[in-house]
């Protein structure tokens, strides 16, 4: 009879027990497959732990990381060999791994790895020409339960009894993670221990990323900003599954990362920014926490050296590197194309040797971003010659060339890619490096520029691409954006924040958010999910946890907030 009586309490509290207040298909970007069981909801006990394989180990004291704050539990981390599988579990499945990336490492870009035959750096073994954009990167050998995860896909499945993220990769774990934060109720943003049920949807979560390169980019030259700021830059980025950080580190108002063999360029070009400010720059530890703390959030450091333009503060530092030989004066404004390193003499090219070899040694990925932009007053084959001696130095340090769309007409190499920032996506010079080979990152300035203003009131940015508010941000789709570029030569997306009105960390928030997740949705998910109508939505029910959580945003009119 007690024995009755207890079940029958038992069943009385289920019936009572409230619904988890997030969705299972509540998530950001949205997952390519979400199969909700609300019979399956799962409370987190006080005294759950998380089990994890070896690889994945990192993984979960992050996802704990995240989660200890708010709950106040322990949650401690042990290893599946010591025990049963724990409430939280994460599992590497080499069985779930792409054919050629299963071993846990640097993320790689494109998931496919093949020999090149050329000389490559350590730690850029993974060739991006291999890459396949559009469709799911990655080979794809295993297949547990029919599921080819990819080598940043995973699966999480919640039950009444816990929760199990399955992964190939730990950068597919990882994704699981962030996934698992948002079905979370928004107070799991809590920097302090809140009284809360911390229930979870029950179901099940199949995913995987549309395009290998999904990125965001931080103008760190026209203001300067300090490793804290960019860290906590890439923590956003990792909540929404972007997987790579583009840092524009130099231009006419500033240069920003120590040279060995050229020290004045970051200590006398280091020493300006827009508007007359102090400026600064990273040394090369400096430089290093950023790429160490973004790998663990398996965000790769795309680094930028803008030439031949863009170039002022590295005149103002190195003399001989002007045409005429003269130090302009240091430039604080916000013009440009107005300044360049001499294409006529050999001592630039042994500053772009120096400068690209030794920012290639402080990257442990595979691309080199050359810029290439606004270079108005270097013309005609005078440009391509220049650009392609540069392309030669980048690729000699076994990098892979990326540069603006201006690049597009100086020769091809192999596996390069053009960032597109046009407002037009008719642009027949792009199209026809296309079909030379390169691959493309989408950035078109009046849909992923961070810097236009939002709405005419917008107190900064620009707005010379258009106003962007988030729905602007969202209705467009990479895939098909450039006229005779067809989708599987689309690397992925990229978002870039210009920073000529953009002085703090929280005015870097308020221009990310939330256009930023918009832009991670375009790039991650498939395209069958876009839909504003539910984006909207879904995305509303972010700005509880950036409110949580100290992040500064946009309380655009186009979403409905709670
Ligand atoms: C154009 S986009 C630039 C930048 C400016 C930006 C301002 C591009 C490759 N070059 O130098 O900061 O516009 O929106």
């Amino acid at each position: 009879a007690t024995e009755l009586a207890r079940l029958a309490t038992r069943q009385a509290d289920d019936l009572l027990t409230p619904p988890a207040p997030v969705r299972l298909g509540d998530v950001v970007p949205a997952p390519e497959q979400v199969t909700p069981d609300p019979t399956a909801d799962f409370l987190l006990p006080a005294d759950a732990a998380l089990r994890v394989s070896p690889a994945g180990r990192d993984v979960a004291e992050q996802l704990a990381g995240w989660l200890r704050p708010a709950t106040g539990y322990p949650l401690p981390v042990t290893d599946t060999a010591e025990g049963p599988d724990g409430l939280l579990a994460l599992t590497l499945s080499s069985a779930s791994a792409p054919a050629a990336t299963s071993a846990p490492g640097p993320v790689s870009a494109t998931g496919a790895t093949r020999a090149t035959g050329t000389a490559s750096a350590p730690g850029a073994a993974v060739d991006p020409g291999a890459a396949s954009g559009g469709a799911a990167a990655g080979g794809g050998a295993g297949r547990p339960g029919g599921e080819d995860l990819g080598d940043e896909g995973y699966r999480l499945d919640v039950t009444g009894d816990g929760v199990r993220i399955v992964a190939a990769t730990p950068a597919g774990l990882f994704h699981g993670a962030q996934t698992l934060r948002q079905l979370f109720p928004p107070a799991i943003e809590s920097a302090a221990p809140v009284a809360e049920r911390w229930a979870l949807p029950g179901g099940t979560v199949l995913d995987r990323p549309r395009f290998p390169y999904r990125g965001a980019m931080l103008d760190v030259a026209r203001h300067f900003f300090s490793v804290e700021d960019v860290l906590r830059v890439v923590d956003h980025l990792a909540r929404y599954k972007l997987n790579h950080l583009h840092l524009h580190l130099t231009d006419d108002q500033g240069w920003r990362i120590a040279v060995d063999a050229w020290p004045r360029l970051a200590e006398v070009g280091g020493a300006t920014e827009v508007g007359g400010g102090p400026g600064g720059w990273y040394t090369k530890a400096d430089y290093a926490r950023i790429v160490d703390h973004a790998a663990r959030r398996h965000v790769t450091v795309v680094p930028e050296i803008d030439l031949p333009g863009h170039t002022n503060a590295a005149l103002v530092a190195y003399p001989e590197l002007a045409p005429g030989k003269v130090a302009p004066p240091p430039y604080t404004g916000t013009e440009v194309g107005f300044s360049y390193v001499d294409p006529t003499d050999e001592r630039t090219y042994d500053f772009v040797a120096d400068v690209i070899g030794e920012v290639a040694a402080l990257t442990p990925g595979p691309w080199l971003h050359l810029g290439g932009d606004e270079a108005f007053k270097v013309k005609g084959a005078t440009y391509t010659g220049f650009v392609e001696r540069a392309q030669r130095i980048v690729a000699a340090t076994g990098k892979t060339v990326v540069g603006w769309h201006q690049l597009a007409p100086a020769g091809h190499l192999d596996g390069r890619v053009l960032q597109w920032w046009g407002t037009n996506g008719d642009d027949p010079e792009t199209a026809e490096a296309v079909r030379r080979g390169a691959r493309v990152i989408l950035s078109p300035g009046n849909r992923a520029y961070l810097d236009m203003k939002y709405a005419p009131d917008t107190p900064i940015g620009h707005d010379w691409a258009g106003l962007i508010d988030v729905r602007r941000a969202y209705d467009w789709d990479p895939g098909t954006h450039l006229t005779d570029v067809p989708a599987d030569a689309v690397l992925g997306v990229e978002a870039p924040l210009w920073t000529e009105s953009v002085t703090t960390a929280d005015e870097v928030e308020f221009m990310l958010f939330p256009r930023l997740p918009a832009l991670a949705e375009l790039g991650w998910s498939p395209r069958s999910t876009h839909d504003w109508d539910a984006f909207r939505v879904r995305l509303a029910g972010h700005g509880p946890r950036w409110t949580t959580a100290g992040i500064t945003f946009h309380p655009s009119p186009d979403v409905p907030w709670p």
